[in-house]
């Protein structure tokens, strides 16, 4: 079982193996969390995501983490909420494994994933949260899982639902 650990703050600083970007299906920077980790990592990273041809919606596939602390950003392009009938939450549960499964095999204990899909994309917050959770808590794949909560709300949101497990 992974431990699970919160924080509060910008994914970009941290410096677990690997780091997950909430990107888009052409793996073009956008806003958000994907618009800070491609300023952070600096131009290299979107030279090296246009290489990578997309990714489906779900799907992840990983580059380096260039000026990042971390070593590897893992590119997961999450469902857009379209009011839950379009298969999203499989979708998003669908993130967060191959996200756990791309940094095993690239050798990483330690993962941080951003609360894909509930900025820009629109996923309901605490349904989100729990499917992250729930993907994450049965794994063994990796040894720590952090959850970096940019807003206070997500922060809290995850810790409700931790301290009801
Ligand atoms: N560190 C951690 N979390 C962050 C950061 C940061 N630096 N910045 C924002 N967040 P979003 P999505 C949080 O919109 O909904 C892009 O244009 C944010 O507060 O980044 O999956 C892509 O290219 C929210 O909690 O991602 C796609 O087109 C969470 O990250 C689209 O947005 C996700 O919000 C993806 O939308």
């Amino acid at each position: 079982m992974a431990k699970i650990l919160l924080r509060q703050g910008d994914i970009t600083q941290i410096k677990t193996d690997a780091i997950v970007n909430a990107a888009n299906v052409r793996l073009r920077g956008g806003g958000g969390v994907d618009g800070a980790i491609h300023r952070a990592a600096g131009p290299e990273l979107n030279e090296a995501c246009q290489k990578l041809g997309g990714c489906p919606t779900g799907a992840a596939k990983t580059t380096p983490g260039f000026n990042l602390p971390a070593k590897y950003i893992i590119h997961t392009p999450g469902p857009i909420w379209r009011g839950g009938t379009k298969n999203e939450a499989k979708l998003l549960a669908s993130c967060y494994a191959n996200c756990l499964k791309q940094a095993a095999a690239h050798g990483c204990r330690t993962i941080a994933f951003p609360a894909i899909s509930t900025g820009i994309y629109g996923f309901p917050l605490e349904k989100a949260c729990q499917i992250a959770l729930e993907c994450v808590q049965k794994s063994e794949l990796v040894s720590e899982v952090v959850f970096v909560c940019y807003d206070r709300r997500t922060y809290q949101v995850y810790q409700e639902l931790l301290h009801q497990k």
